[in-house]
């Protein structure tokens, strides 16, 4: 019998993947977790029947959301992560000179499943300069503060991540940075959800100084092209320079690029300035 995970991506667009096993399937306080082993996409996690990322292709993602910020600002040291169970962007953060990395992720079976399943991805939670707190990210930032980067690794808004999308919150996290800190969030797909990126892109214009958007192709992801909003607070991301430190041995993320992440698609650059 052949066995398909499929992610409806919209009503009428389906993403399949040919499955060699189920590894796990479970039902947590805040959604259902499972994990499968793909014929051409390594091992598969998906929360709510969502992929949240495969072993083939998670470091697109992880890279992209981690050194961008990380990059610009330059001299982080204490950074957090809302969301982000897995630990795939703490594994990216932890290749900077970092002191402290905070992960802030609700639902703690995402972590353990993570563990055992994604050792690969999840490999930097076990690292003395992380500490993970099981809480509500929208509680947290606003009772901790004086971080350099904040990143908003979360799942669609829908469900346990629908408040990490409001303005309110992009509010806290402001108040939750340093004078020069930046955030970066993951905003989802311009190609089957330009309204929800215009509204992200404005809600978070309207807290910081410096907003721009930036796309990575992720090919498990609905529509492909996925965008990652920044905002800053005093460092312009265009025209701040970029160190050549440290290493990052990336597959997807350079250095070279940096810069021009920031220019978008025509179609995407349009989308949020209507
Ligand atoms: N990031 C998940 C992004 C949302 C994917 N959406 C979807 N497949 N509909 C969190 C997982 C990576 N750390």
């Amino acid at each position: 019998m052949e066995l398909w995970f499929s992610e409806y991506q919209t009503k009428n667009v389906k993403l399949s993947f040919r499955i060699k096993e189920i590894l796990y399937a479970t039902q947590s306080e805040y959604q259902k977790i499972s994990v499968y082993e793909t014929e051409d996409f390594g091992r598969l996690l998906t929360l709510d029947d969502l992929v949240m990322l495969t072993t083939k292709d998670e470091y697109i993602y992880h890279e992209m959301i981690s050194h961008v910020p990380m990059l610009t600002h330059g001299n982080a040291s204490k950074v957090l992560v809302i969301g982000g169970g897995d630990g795939g962007t703490v594994r990216e953060l932890l290749k900077h000179p970092v002191k402290e990395v905070h992960l802030v992720e609700i639902d703690k079976e995402v972590v353990e499943t993570s563990k055992k399943y994604f050792p690969s991805v999840s490999c930097g939670l076990t690292d003395p300069r992380v500490k993970i707190f099981y809480e509500d990210g929208i509680e947290f930032v606003k009772k901790n503060k004086g971080y350099d980067v904040i990143i908003i690794d979360s799942t669609d808004p829908i469900g346990p991540a629908e408040g990490l999308f409001s303005t309110q919150f992009y509010k806290n996290v402001y108040s939750a940075l340093n004078e020069d800190g930046i955030v970066v969030a993951q905003t989802e797909t311009p190609i089957l959800l330009g309204d929800l990126v215009r509204k992200i892109y404005k809600d978070m214009s309207s807290v910081f100084a410096y907003t721009n958007m930036y796309t990575a192709v992720i090919p498990t992801y609905p529509g492909a092209l996925w965008t990652f909003t920044m905002g800053s607070k005093t460092i312009n991301p265009v025209t701040k320079e970029i160190s050549s430190m440290p290493n990052l041995d990336t597959k997807y993320y350079t250095r070279e690029l940096h810069k021009s992440y920031f220019i978008l698609p025509p179609f995407v650059g349009k989308l949020i300035s209507e």
